[in-house]
């Protein structure tokens, strides 16, 4: 019995006198899969090696050594970062994230065979691929504008590319046996007052409905739409906000996508989900900490992350959550950002449903007092002791031992880029 086993059977005891089954939750966070985003280890750079990179729209901060410089590189990193998960997982990518180039094909023409090596990747792994136009970070993003571009050519642009990836999002869908997330995120806005908001709205809208205009079978495709309340830049009017993107996508059968780090900053998405599920059905969590300003810090286990995950298992009866993180931190060990991100979300999962049902009992009673009492209570009940449980089982390091194999990783590989 490793180490930690006694104190599971403890816990687990204790667990059993709150009605809790230990072994019932850890089944069903082992199945629960959580999307990697790709592009924390690449910094949102892709691998177009076209000097496109920080033309604006979406930027990391940090210059850590050993970003991967090529495709190759960043699937050698997910591997070692998967490899030190516990659970399922699938990996999300951005639309310029390519293993290949070939000569003269921008993003409005890439394939299938521009990605073909991550495609093989996956199905070595056996894991799912997602993927998200990237409207930012290339020159046709002409003063933050993508698809609400007055211009037309520059719309068409980009609208080519959305196309093309939701193509390769079907493409990966049909060979992985498992439907591709296609998100649509577009960093358009404006820095100062625009005199003509709706406009721009209205030139989004039917970018938009241009890029969905084909239809794929929902086994291998599905789109999601992310608003956002403000980005660097973009302070006063983003034209893709919540309201457009919430409306759009009930009027057009898509599912929404929340990132955690894109609303004001009292305004939590955990109080969302329940609302939007009264109405809609399928939904992308895009889990990230907004510091401040800026949206993508690496999550950690705090009161919006547990909050987040307890409504997320409370609203999906009958409903369908993709879970993936979305955070960029260059100042740090990029795979020691996927590793911690990763476990601190599972570890909120886990703590939900581990949790006692004693404060809903005593809702239903309108007893608001022993409500509070059982949450607070709650608190202190030995999860830790089932997460280790968890990872035992896994065969994977400890929160504690995990961060030496990351740095042997970063002695033997990282350190040699640049
Ligand atoms: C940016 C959005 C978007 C990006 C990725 C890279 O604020 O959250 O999802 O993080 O497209
Ligand atoms: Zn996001």
């Amino acid at each position: 019995m490793k180490k930690n086993g006694k104190f599971y059977q403890l816990a687990s005891e204790l667990y059993a006198a709150r009605g809790v089954d230990t072994e019932k939750a850890l089944a069903t966070l082992q199945a629960i899969e959580i999307g990697i985003h790709a592009w924390q280890g690449d910094d949102v750079t892709g691998f177009e090696q076209s000097g496109n990179a920080l033309t604006g729209g979406c930027q990391v901060t940090g210059n850590y050594p050993g970003c991967a410089r090529t495709a190759a590189e960043l699937m050698a990193d997910l591997d070692y970062t998967l490899a030190l998960l516990p659970g399922r997982h699938r990996v999300g990518l951005q639309g310029h994230e390519v293993d290949k180039m070939f000569p003269g094909v921008d993003r409005d023409a890439f394939t299938i065979e521009n990605f073909s090596g991550w495609l093989g990747w996956a199905k070595s792994k056996k894991i799912g691929l997602d993927i998200a136009p990237a409207f930012y970070g290339h020159p046709k993003l002409d003063n933050n504008l993508s698809l609400a571009h007055p211009d037309r050519g520059i719309r068409e642009f980009w609208i080519n590319h959305g196309l093309r990836c939701r193509e390769i999002g079907a493409a990966f869908g049909k060979a992985l046996g498992t439907p591709s997330v296609v998100n649509f995120w577009a960093p358009d806005g404006f820095k100062d007052t625009p005199a003509d908001r709706m406009a721009a709205r209205k030139r989004l809208m039917a970018s938009l409905d241009a890029c969905f205009e084909p239809r794929f079978s929902e086994k291998y495709e599905r789109d999601a739409v992310e608003a956002k309340l403000f980005g660097i830049g973009v302070e006063s009017c983003t034209v893709g906000s919540h309201e457009f993107y919430l409306l759009y996508a009930a009027t057009r059968g898509k599912m929404c996508c929340f990132d955690t780090g894109h609303f004001h900053p009292t305004e939590v998405v955990s109080d969302k989900l329940s609302a939007y599920f009264c109405m809609l059905d399928e939904v992308l969590l895009h889990v990230s900490r907004g510091v401040r300003w800026d949206s993508d810090h690496v999550t950690t286990l705090n009161d919006e992350l547990l909050a987040l995950a307890r409504e997320s298992l409370a609203a999906s009866k009958g409903t369908k959550i993709h879970y993936m993180l979305d955070y960029f931190d260059a100042s740090i060990n990029r795979l020691a950002a996927w590793v911690i991100g990763a476990r601190d979300f599972r570890k909120a999962l886990l703590i939900a449903l581990l949790e006692p049902k004693e404060s809903a009992e005593a809702e239903k009673k309108l007893d608001y007092t022993a409500r509070l009492a059982a949450q607070e209570a709650a608190r202190t009940l030995p999860w830790g002791a089932v997460w280790q449980e968890f990872l035992d089982r896994s065969g994977v390091p400890d929160d504690f031992q995990v961060l030496q194999v990351l740095r042997d990783y970063e002695k033997r590989v990282l350190s040699r880029r640049n």
